[in-house]
């Protein structure tokens, strides 16, 4: 284990048994084989043809020519961890998962989070949804709770799932653009599908650019079932709660992280884990009784709908914490295979129709990305709790089952694996009654596409919509048919007018009024019973759906850029990064060359970084460090683009920068110079407890409602 803090876990013990370690041991090939010489081919002499003869080369590159699996077809870029789940409220009455039941109770997990559009390789900062997909290891059996960082979905139906996904995946014909929706198709399918309208407000919120993994919320989307030992059922809804608050980066910021460092959600996840800054959320559940399934003015199986906080409170009853880095990121984060099927007494499914679907399209998926019915038995997948049943055989089958028998009934083996009564743990689907005609259409209650869009719009703050706002210019700027571009402004007037009328202003189209909201109703109904009426939402404004809210106490594992060169004031540095540590924040020396930093005192800084090697969008705030000398040196003309390019940017962005004593000249060469207001993240010397006043500025995450004033320099 890399951190000594990091407790142990069943999983992780178990996955022991399959871990091999090459330290101190000789090479061999696959059949346990000494080999003596890797470096050359068995030739007839040494100018001659190589020999077919060579096992040992044609092991090597057989091997190596099969090595790439099919990456999943949609989250194919992900990154994930072990932990543990802890119950700190026992949720017994509801559900007889017996994770849920007993307070105190640790479950081994693994979580992998994802981009949903891109290919395995693409960018951690792209505009997307994020995939929260966790595998709780419990003692009934492996549960898999598969949701995302936005608590609703594009589409009702699983009907559509395909159609989404190739209308957002780069193009058929040529293949433009990797991991972005920023295209003709997917605006086209967007424009034509009014129940995506909600998500899309999401979609284009700060909440698709994530600062981290770990300050993001994690939604069940679903509405789910409960089952309790009485057989009572109960609808649910699961979220996760960052400790770390919910926090997001800037635009501009996000696409330049794409090209200074394209991995920066991942290796956020595996330094901070590293390092014992482990991720924590907040486990809650909205719990509503079976009998008022129907007492919402939406439906609770219409999975483009949430359920406001102000209607069915969050109760908060566990904590997830992720406390262990993959030993084998291929081996674990790439073979895991979730399933929302994988499931454990006491939780069921509802008829929601895209889960239902779901339900289908797991297996099927891991069948030809891992190749074989058997992936149950890889490593990551297996459960804590025995496996024993008829299944047999098949590629790679690992489990050695003895005896003669794979048949139930059977009297030969005794009659076993027996079946398991219900008291000793048997599944039982909830007996839900059901009676009605086979149909395939669209329920009346799933038609209302637009008026939790305007809850989600209407509980934003300002900077927020204005973001919002920004991204679907940005957008619909790149789809090349305005006929599309006018569509989907069409769709938004039916959300909020202001904001279709800016944006349409922006792409260069008029705001036309659209009659019928066009698909998702089906071709024998009458389209005028079915368009999605002029609906207010029951609540008009939810404060958990606004990042304006959340958690701003903490600068725990923000990094915390030094930026200094000879002659440093070393007192200052040592001071300021001391309490930053102490509240659990990383300090990073940034010089303008990775040569060691000679301070005032003798003291020598180690530079991580130089002014080139890195930028400001690495960052959560800047410390220009004190010293006249210091100051000078970061402004002459080798370092003075370098320097400036950080605090404008840092600036540009909305972040804390704290400039120290005798740095005024770094202050007036830079746009910070131009500030007009009080703005709480730019301080200097001449506060009243500086160092307290930047610990406080990191905290609030960044100054979104000074932008305009940082974007504006005179
Ligand atoms: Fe998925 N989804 N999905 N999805 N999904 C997959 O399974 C699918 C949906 C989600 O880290 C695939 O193993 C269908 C909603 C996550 O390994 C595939 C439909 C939500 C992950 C699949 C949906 C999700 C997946 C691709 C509509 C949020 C990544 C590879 C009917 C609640 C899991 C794989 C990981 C992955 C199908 C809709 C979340 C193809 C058919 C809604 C987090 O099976």
């Amino acid at each position: 284990m890399k951190d000594p803090k990091t407790p142990p876990n069943e999983k992780v013990d178990q996955l022991q048994n399959h871990t091999t370690d090459n330290a101190d041991q000789k090479l061999t090939t696959n059949q346990g084989l000494k080999i003596n010489n890797n470096q050359d081919s068995l030739k007839a002499e040494e100018r001659g043809p190589s020999l077919l003869e060579d096992f040992i080369l044609r092991e090597k590159i057989t091997h190596f020519d099969h090595e790439r699996i099919p990456e999943r077809i949609v989250h194919a870029r992900g990154s994930g961890a072990h932990g543990t789940f802890k119950l700190n409220k026992s949720l017994k009455e509801f559900t007889k998962a017996k994770f849920l039941s007993e307070e105190g109770k640790e479950t081994p997990v693994f979580v992998r989070f994802s981009t949903v559009a891109g290919s395995a390789g693409s960018t951690d900062l792209a505009r997307d949804v994020r995939g929260f997909a966790i595998k709780f290891y419990t003692e009934e059996g492996n549960y898999d709770l598969v949701g995302n960082n936005i608590p609703v979905f594009f589409i009702q139906d699983a009907m559509k799932f395909p159609d989404l996904v190739h209308a957002v995946k780069p193009e058929p014909d040529n293949a433009i653009p990797q991991a972005a929706s920023a295209h003709d198709t997917f605006w086209d399918f967007i424009s034509l599908m009014p129940e995506s309208m909600h998500m899309i407000m999401w979609a284009m919120s700060d909440r698709a650019i994530p600062r981290s993994f770990r300050m993001m919320e994690g939604f069940g989307v679903h509405t789910f079932k409960f089952i309790n030992d009485e057989g009572a059922v109960h609808f649910v809804k699961f979220h996760f709660k960052p400790k770390l608050g919910v926090h997001s980066v800037a635009w501009d910021e996000a696409t330049k992280i794409s090209g200074k460092d394209s991995d920066f959600h991942r290796r956020d996840l595996w330094e901070a884990i590293d390092n014992g800054a482990f991720p924590e959320w907040d486990f809650g559940v909205q719990i509503i009784p079976e009998e008022d399934e129907h007492k919402f003015d939406f439906d609770l199986l219409d999975p483009t709908k949430l359920i406001p906080e102000e209607e069915v409170p969050v109760q908060m009853v566990g904590t997830l914490t992720l406390n262990r880095n993959p030993d084998n990121f291929f081996a674990e984060t790439e073979q895991i295979a979730f399933h929302p099927g994988h499931l454990v007494p006491g939780i069921d499914f509802t008829n929601d129709p895209l889960l239902q679907g779901r339900l289908f399209s797991y297996t099927d998926t891991q069948l030809s990305r891992l190749g074989s019915p058997n992936f149950h038995e890889i490593p990551i997948n297996r459960s804590l709790n025995e496996v024993h049943n008829n299944q047999r055989d098949g590629h790679m089958r690992q489990q050695i089952v003895k005896g003669k028998v794979s048949y139930e009934p059977n009297s030969i083996g005794g009659g076993c694996p027996f079946q398991a009564m219900m008291k000793d743990g048997g599944f039982s689907s909830h007996n839900e009654r059901i009676d009605g005609k086979k149909i395939r259409a669209r329920s009346e209650s799933f038609v209302d596409h637009y008026s939790q869009a305007k809850l989600f719009f209407n509980s934003q703050s300002a900077p927020e919509k204005q973001h919002l706002q920004n991204a679907l210019i940005f957008e619909l700027s790149k789809v090349t048919i305005p006929a599309i571009r006018e569509r989907v402004v069409g769709q938004l007037a039916f959300i909020n007018k202001d904001l279709a009328a800016t944006v349409a202003k922006k792409v260069g189209v008029k705001v036309v009024e659209l009659k019928q909201p066009n698909g998702s109703i089906p071709a024998d109904a009458d389209p005028a019973t079915l368009q999605s009426p002029e609906k207010e939402p029951s609540t008009k404004s939810s404060e958990a759906l606004s990042m304006a809210n959340t958690v701003k106490d903490k600068i725990e594992s923000r990094i915390i850029g030094f930026i200094m060169e000879n002659g440093v004031k070393a007192a200052d540095v040592k001071s300021l990064q001391s309490k930053l540590e102490a509240k659990g924040a990383v300090v990073q020396v940034i010089a303008g060359s990775l040569a060691p930093v000679k301070a005032d005192d003798g003291t020598v800084f180690e530079p991580k970084h130089s002014l080139t090697s890195t930028a400001s969008v690495c960052f959560d705030a800047l410390y220009l460090c004190s010293g006249k000398q210091s100051s000078d040196n970061l402004l002459n003309e080798d370092n003075k683009p370098g320097t400036l390019l950080f605090v404008n940017e840092a600036y540009k962005h909305c972040k804390a920068i704290y400039f120290g004593n005798e740095t005024d000249e770094i202050f007036k060469a830079s746009h910070v110079n131009d500030k007009k207001h009080d703005d709480p993240a730019i301080i200097t010397s001449d506060n009243k407890d500086s160092d307290a006043a930047f610990i406080k500025a990191i905290a609030n995450h960044r100054v979104w409602e000074f932008e305009k004033e940082r974007n504006n320099p005179a």
